[in-house]
């Protein structure tokens, strides 16, 4: 079963084929990056699901394939609830992420890490080419915490800077495998898997 995951995110797409190997399931995953010049796509959407959808339908269209899109990013209370959609580019107009990561510490500058509470949320949407109507959406989140100090070489984006109190790690500190098992990512991996034979049943 062929599935085209609608992301330029190497890292993300090596995330959801880890995820789906660990379920056990015989996916090949293409990316953007497989497609002959993939339309662009504007992620000028409010919320993460509309961000997915926009991505999703734009490059089922273009390949009629089955296809999966993930809209992610970061909600830091103490900056109620920024960079949430605007996390690719809230540095700057180019999706950069070592200028992603100095502005949030700079906007976080001089506050307590006990008042560093963030979450990461993942919205997955899965659609048919055609049959945007029946959509499949899933979300997942991870509570974690910003740090003043970046630790770990793993991962990417935010990955250093957000830590994980139940593993006592950063994202960048663990394996795929590890990331995958508290990621909000590896959550909506996981709700997307089990309400899959409904979906292709309907
Ligand atoms: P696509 O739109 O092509 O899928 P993208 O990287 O631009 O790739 P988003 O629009 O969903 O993805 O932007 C989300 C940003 O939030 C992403 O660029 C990262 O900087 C950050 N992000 C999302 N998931 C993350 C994760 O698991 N770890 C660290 N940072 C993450």
């Amino acid at each position: 079963q062929v599935l085209l995951f609608a992301t330029d995110n190497q890292n993300k797409v090596k995330e959801v084929q880890e995820a789906f190997k660990q379920a056990g399931l015989d996916i090949e995953l293409k990316s953007n990056a497989d497609l002959d010049n993939p339309p662009y796509v504007n992620e000028k959407g409010t919320t993460f699901e509309a961000n997915a959808k926009l991505k999703a339908h734009a490059l089922a269209d273009y390949s009629k394939l089955p296809t999966l899109a993930d809209d992610s990013g970061l909600q830091v209370a103490k900056l109620n609830g920024a960079p949430g959609v605007h996390s690719a580019r809230y540095g700057g107009e180019a999706h950069n992420d070592a200028r992603n990561n100095a502005k949030l510490l700079a906007a976080l500058g001089g506050v307590p890490q006990d008042e560093r509470q963030a979450k990461f949320v993942t919205t997955l949407v899965l659609t048919m080419p055609g049959h945007e109507d029946k959509d499949l959406v899933v979300t997942g989140t991870c509570e974690g915490e910003v740090l003043a100090i970046p630790r770990g070489k793993g991962g990417f984006g935010y990955d250093p800077l957000f830590y994980v109190p139940s593993k006592g790690k950063t994202f960048a500190e663990m394996t795929t495998e590890e990331k995958n098992e508290v990621s909000h990512r590896g959550k909506a991996v996981k709700a997307l898997i089990e309400e899959l034979p409904a979906w292709l049943a309907q």
